[in-house]
């Protein structure tokens, strides 16, 4: 049995959306972020960057029990066990991995800090850097539309890792001040994407009002 330790903000999503949409058995333990349980000792044993989210998988490789954290190797550990999601064709693979890492690192920074400028300004604290943030995400989502181009996901032909990746962060484009309707293949992949089941379902674990 697999355990992810999560919250529903944007990397935790990517890693319920992947154990959604593959199938795989899992269990939920949602973590209380604003009380610091992700720094306590026991937590840093198995992340010592001490943040969602982790797995930890008892039925690992080898039979052997494995914890996985940063969100991008998550998807990579459970993709490569279900067999989902990361195809096997070099060509693809190599897309695939490009987009994964190029959300895992721009898309995943950028809107982070968007989301954490955006708190500081609606607390009160406005920060100077927030447009020059806002500007560069802006870029980012550009950048994504224009990958677009050769073919309905980011990877081309296939769903994969790299849109379960990118897909919570965009889900968030309102809070980034991003105008969708300024990157046409980009909304149509976001409502595409957004239809799926395991998305929808993966979106609400753990439930956003977990009292946590
Ligand atoms: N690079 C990490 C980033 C993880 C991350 O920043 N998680 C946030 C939630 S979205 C977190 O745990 N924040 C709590 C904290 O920083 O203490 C990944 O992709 O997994």
């Amino acid at each position: 049995m697999i355990t992810l330790y999560a919250k529903a903000t944007s990397n935790g999503r990517k890693a319920s959306i992947m154990l959604e949409e593959t199938g795989l058995p899992y269990e939920v333990r949602p973590m209380a972020l604003e009380r610091k349980e992700q720094k306590e000792p026991w937590f840093l044993e198995i992340n010592p960057n001490g943040r969602i989210p982790v797995i930890a998988d008892d039925d690992g490789p080898d039979g052997e029990a494995v914890t996985v954290f940063e969100s991008g190797a998550i998807l990579m550990y459970l993709a490569e066990k279900s067999g989902r999601f990361l195809p096997g064709d070099a060509a693809i693979r190599a897309r695939t991995l490009e987009w994964l890492f190029f959300v895992s690192t721009h898309l995943t920074f950028d809107a982070m800090q968007v989301h954490w400028l955006v708190r500081l300004r609606d607390a009160g604290k406005p920060h100077p850097d927030l447009e020059d943030w806002q500007e560069e995400n802006a870029r980012i989502y550009g950048v994504m539309d224009t990958g677009l181009a050769d073919g309905p996901y980011l990877a081309g032909a296939q769903y994969t890792i790299a849109d379960i990746a990118a897909y919570p962060w965009v889900y968030r484009w309102e809070m980034q001040g991003i105008d969708l309707d300024a990157f046409p293949r980009l909304k149509a992949w976001f409502e595409t994407v957004g239809a799926r089941d395991g998305v929808i379902r993966g979106l609400g674990v753990p439930p956003r009002d977990d009292g946590l």
